[in-house]
């Protein structure tokens, strides 16, 4: 609401259209029933010794239908690598993580498989069983042990999404699920999210037919739900937001003004051509390079080891609601 006009500014009635017209979750009591389990077992584990952090990690590409039927959409380049990554280290740091990503995108524990050529993995063994191929027999064993590791001690619960609607409506059940959880919950938002989409309504129902000419379509602005989730969904959490830039001239720009606007904590800044390799942390004192050692050497690393710590400082201030803080 404007405090001045007593009216819902143009972002807040964007934000309660968006949720309205969206087609609901199909798995939305499924969905909630996870969230439950695993935040009241975080809770219980933390009240009996020291509090356990939990970070929504969200990850790949957000896509845009464009048919209620849909046969057609809009998509985007990311593969969901830097959010599989990032769970790992957060598991390692001890944390506890909803890994909130696109279906089909990379899993954490599963990165170094190869994804066309799945099957030169295995052979199989002379009394007919599946065997693993050296020299990868080391890396799948450690792999499979720390994922299951983290998914029976209930430190990774994987919730996933494919359109734009499933993605903005699971972020708002999971923000307000972490809600109890106050400045120890963590928001690190890596997911690429579409910037335009078709309100349901507006959407054609069946296949949209070519022999009608060209066509001629308007995308409305997804609104911003960084503001939503800081001032509304989860107030005391410590929130990271992605920048994504083709320019280098105007990514460092972009990420503060994200940070101001929308009042992260951090804004992690990559450009299109080198994410891989580097990346700046931006805080609202200073900027920080995260660079990648060697093609073998994961920079979220390096960038999960800073956050942690800037999350321990957030925790430790007196509250973590101050927008202007
Ligand atoms: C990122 O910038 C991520 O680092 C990447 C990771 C998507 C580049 P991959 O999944 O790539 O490892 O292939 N994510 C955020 C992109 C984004 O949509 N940011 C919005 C923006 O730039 C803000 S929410 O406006």
């Amino acid at each position: 609401m404007d405090s001045k006009s007593g009216t819902e500014t143009p972002q807040e009635s964007g934000v309660e259209f968006f949720f309205n017209s969206a087609p609901p979750l199909k798995d939305r009591d499924q969905i909630s029933q996870k969230l439950e389990v695993f935040i009241t077992k975080i809770s219980r584990s933390s009240e009996s010794g020291k509090p356990i952090r939990v970070v929504c990690v969200t990850s790949g590409g957000t896509t845009v239908p464009l048919e209620q039927r849909c046969v057609r959409y809009i998509d985007n380049f990311s593969s969901g690598n830097r959010g599989a990554a990032s769970t790992e280290y957060f598991v390692k740091a001890g944390y506890a993580v909803i890994f909130v990503h696109r279906w089909g995108s990379c899993q954490p524990y599963c990165r170094y498989l190869p994804q066309d050529s799945f099957l030169d993995f295995f052979d199989i063994a002379e009394n007919s069983t599946i065997k693993v191929c050296e020299p990868h027999g080391t890396v799948v064993k450690g792999a499979i042990r720390d994922y299951r590791k983290a998914v029976e001690e209930g430190f990774l619960l994987k919730l996933s999404f494919t359109t734009i609607f499933e993605y903005l409506q699971i972020l708002q059940m999971v923000a307000t699920s972490m809600r109890c959880l106050k400045s120890h919950g963590m928001f690190y938002l890596a997911a690429a999210v579409s910037d335009f989409y078709v309100p349901w309504e507006n959407m054609a129902k069946h296949k949209i037919q070519s022999a009608e000419g060209p066509l001629d379509m308007r995308l409305t602005q997804v609104p911003k739900m960084l503001l939503v989730l800081r001032k509304d969904w989860a107030p005391a959490a410590f929130c990271i937001s992605f920048k994504l830039e083709t320019d280098p001239d105007i990514l460092l720009q972009k990420a503060d003004m994200a940070m101001r606007k929308y009042g992260m904590h951090v804004v992690v800044a990559n450009e299109l051509a080198t994410y891989k390799r580097e990346v700046s942390v931006v805080t609202s004192g200073e900027k920080t390079r995260v660079c990648s050692h060697g093609q073998d050497h994961d920079l979220e690393e390096e960038l999960i080891d800073l956050l942690v710590a800037r999350h321990s400082e957030h925790i430790k201030k007196p509250s973590g609601i101050d927008m202007n803080e």
